[in-house]
């Protein structure tokens, strides 16, 4: 009874990380073909397992009853060696089971595996860096930072690629993961069924900032994907107010070396991601919700922030920069 009440907690626990669902972080709530698939193979797996444990359990339960000592028993039971009938049954059973799982398995792997291209398909090749996550579509000529953008009901070729160390892609809702490796390209692909945002997270430890590596993989309509793709390409649009003008000129000075914005800035190397979307985004830095507090929080302190992370302090900058700063970020917008 008492371990029974030490794993009631557990038991609700477990009930918590299901419902991980709404967020999306989770496997068991597949929203594309690819996770659906495998979602499949976990299912009929796990049934085939369910039986097995069902049927020994069972046949263990009776042997343990019918055949226990009784009060009174004296003679040793028949003792019986070898049967030809038994030894085919429990041969014949497990390759059955076996054939039933192979077969899906073998044909999924295959389907899974096939990173061809088809007349809709788009490529994306995905670089991950210490701690954030780099989207570069090369039929498009853009890059992207921490938000994936894809094009509903369309199969994305995903060419996985690091710079630094190991890392790994993986946005549940929609495919298993894989790893980035330095050096190595490797390649997979999946599919949104639906407009929507799904969540993505580094699964690979890679460092002191590993837990905070998140991204959002944005499933959007055709129409709006082009959209996005064409005006991702810049120029960007002329800042909205003479404050925007102001913090355009202090990340003129202190941020384009590193950031990109439509098209022109950034550095390959050493840089930070992208920022021609910026305004658009839900998150900073992967994590933290989109506000004003937060992103100065995250211009002047960004190592408290996000530990380990690359991107220089600003805390040098006085109010007046800041603040105009903050009110070009929220500008840079693409898809309005
Ligand atoms: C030395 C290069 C460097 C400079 C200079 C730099 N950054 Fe960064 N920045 C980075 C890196 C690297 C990251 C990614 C950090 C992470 O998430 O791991 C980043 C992340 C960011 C993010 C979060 C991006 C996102 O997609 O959510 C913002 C916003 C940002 N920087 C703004 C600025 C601004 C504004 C300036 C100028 C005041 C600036 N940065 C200067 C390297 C730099
Ligand atoms: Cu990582």
């Amino acid at each position: 009874m008492k371990q029974l009440g030490r794993l009631l907690p557990l038991s609700a626990l477990l009930l918590l990380l299901a419902g991980c669902g709404e967020v999306n972080l989770s496997a068991l709530d597949p929203q594309g073909p690819v996770a659906e698939m495998q979602l499949s193979l976990i299912k009929l797996s796990l049934y085939i397992m369910i039986i097995v444990i069902v049927v020994v359990f069972v046949i263990f339960a009776i042997a343990l009853i019918r055949f226990r000592e009784k009060p009174g028993d004296t003679h040793i039971p028949k003792q019986v060696e070898g049967s030809k009938t038994l030894e085919i049954i429990w041969t014949t059973i497990p390759v059955i089971l076996l054939l039933i799982l192979a077969i899906p398995n073998v044909m999924d792997t295959f389907t899974l595996a096939n990173v061809e291209a088809d007349e809709n398909s788009i490529t994306v090749n995905v670089t991950a860096h210490q701690f954030w996550w780099e989207f570069e579509y090369p039929d498009h000529d853009i890059v992207a930072g921490q938000d994936m953008y894809i094009p509903t009901n369309t199969k994305i070729l995903v060419n996985l690629e690091a710079s630094d160390v190991m890392h790994s892609f993986w946005v549940p809702a929609l495919a298993g993961k894989q790893d980035n490796v330095p050096g190595i390209t490797n390649e997979m692909w999946l599919e949104a069924s639906h407009p929507g945002v799904y969540k993505g997270k580094c699964t690979e430890l890679c460092g002191e900032g590993h837990w905070l590596m998140d991204f959002r993989v944005i499933s959007v309509e055709r129409d709006v994907f082009d959209k996005w793709a064409t005006n991702m390409i810049g120029p960007e649009q002329e800042p909205a107010s003479q404050l925007a003008e102001t913090g355009r000129e202090v990340f003129q000075a202190s941020c384009i070396g590193c950031h990109a914005v439509g098209g022109v800035g950034g550095n390959p190397a050493s840089g930070g991601p992208d920022l021609t979307n910026f305004g658009e985004r839900e998150v900073i830095a992967g994590f933290l919700e989109f506000n004003e507090e937060n992103l100065e929080k995250w211009l002047r302190y960004p190592a408290e922030t996000k530990p380990g992370n690359k991107m220089p302090p600003f805390n040098h900058l006085n109010e007046d920069d800041m603040k105009a700063l903050i009110e070009y970020m929220k500008g840079l917008k693409v898809l309005d």
